[in-house]
């Protein structure tokens, strides 16, 4: 995978950037934050910001999601980057669904140098993009949710969902910090194992945490008791992928989602929630991940399977608080 190295492009790996088998890091580039008021860098306007997001990215898909379940689809526009990669990383397609509309950017890399021409750093999904300033407010995911969340109440077409209330917050940042390395990053540690003995802790740290989430989801309805936070959001993406790209691409066979009563359960119940289904689309998220690790491995075939039924009923409601 190449990056950027002072705003050109490299198509090797440099390896300070790398990730190994033991210590993923999805570090991130650009902090801003978009902001009420008038004197912010980034204040809080409508038709001002775009989402650029992948389809096969569980980081897009957390931001995709706050952006859809606050009502926001007519406020940030969304721009759709092509399910593959290319010898420039992401790239987007001249016309149609995979087109940069915004910009007529052919690479999201242009984007990172017109950001910032000496930028040196992975080129990653998502960023949250000014289109008045042509720059990139944030490419972190978890603070492009935050921001959704919280700085755009005024102008979200549904009102009263908050995903980040403040007398949580302390265990929405504990939660989210233990998803996002047991389980998010904990994904890759398999993928990216540099040997057998990389794959087997990442592999047992895996399944561990998913033994500990499944035994918390016996009690409460959602994570953090009877509504649904921030970390539900960081946690489903993986979940929905689970079974289809984690349990064969990338070897996390010890157990399927499908064998998790409860983090099934959980999985159709999230999948569920009114409105959700608009930030899916299955085929071209697996087609994604098979298109980019067969290029790597030298293969070309995708399987037709499995078959997973996310509107499967689920009695999760009868589930209270923790
Ligand atoms: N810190 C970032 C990480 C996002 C991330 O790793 N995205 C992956 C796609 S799933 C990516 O774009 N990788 C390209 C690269 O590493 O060069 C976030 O949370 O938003």
């Amino acid at each position: 995978m190449g990056m950027l190295y002072e705003g050109k492009w490299r198509p090797d790996d440099v390896s300070a950037f790398t990730r190994d088998g033991q210590n993923v890091s999805f570090a991130s580039g650009f902090d801003g934050w978009v902001m009420e008021g008038r004197d912010a860098k980034h204040p809080v306007e409508k038709n001002r910001y775009a989402l650029y997001c992948n389809r096969t990215c569980p980081w897009s898909h957390r931001a995709l999601i706050t952006r859809q379940l606050k009502g926001l689809a007519d406020v940030v526009s969304l721009v759709l980057l092509e399910p593959a990669m290319g010898e420039e990383g992401w790239w987007f397609g001249a016309t149609g669904e995979y087109s940069d509309p915004i910009l007529n950017a052919s690479h999201l890399h242009e984007l990172y140098s017109a950001a910032d021409p000496n930028y040196t750093g992975r080129v990653s999904v998502p960023i949250l993009w000014d289109k008045n300033l042509r720059t990139i407010v944030s490419n972190d995911s978890g603070s492009i949710a935050r921001m959704f969340n919280n700085h755009f109440n005024c102008l979200a077409a549904i009102g009263g969902v908050d995903f980040c209330p403040d007398d949580l917050l302390e265990e929405i940042d504990e939660l989210n910090d233990y998803i996002g390395d047991r389980i998010n990053d904990g994904i890759y540690r398999c993928l990216l194992a540099s040997g057998q003995e990389d794959f087997d802790i990442a592999f047992d740290s895996l399944f561990c945490a998913l033994d500990r989430l499944e035994e918390q989801l016996s009690q409460s309805r959602y994570l953090l008791g009877s509504a649904i936070t921030e970390p539900d959001w960081r946690f489903f993406p993986c979940l929905l992928r689970f079974d289809t790209i984690y349990y064969g691409l990338y070897n996390c066979n010890l157990r399927r989602i499908v064998d998790y009563p409860n983090l099934w359960g959980y999985t159709c119940d999230l999948y569920q929630t009114e409105g959700l289904q608009e930030t899916i689309d299955l085929d071209a998220m697996k087609r994604g991940y098979y298109t980019i690790i067969n290029s790597r491995r030298g293969d070309t075939i995708i399987p037709k399977g499995p078959l997973i039924d996310f509107n499967s009923p689920h009695q999760r409601h009868l589930l209270g608080s923790k």
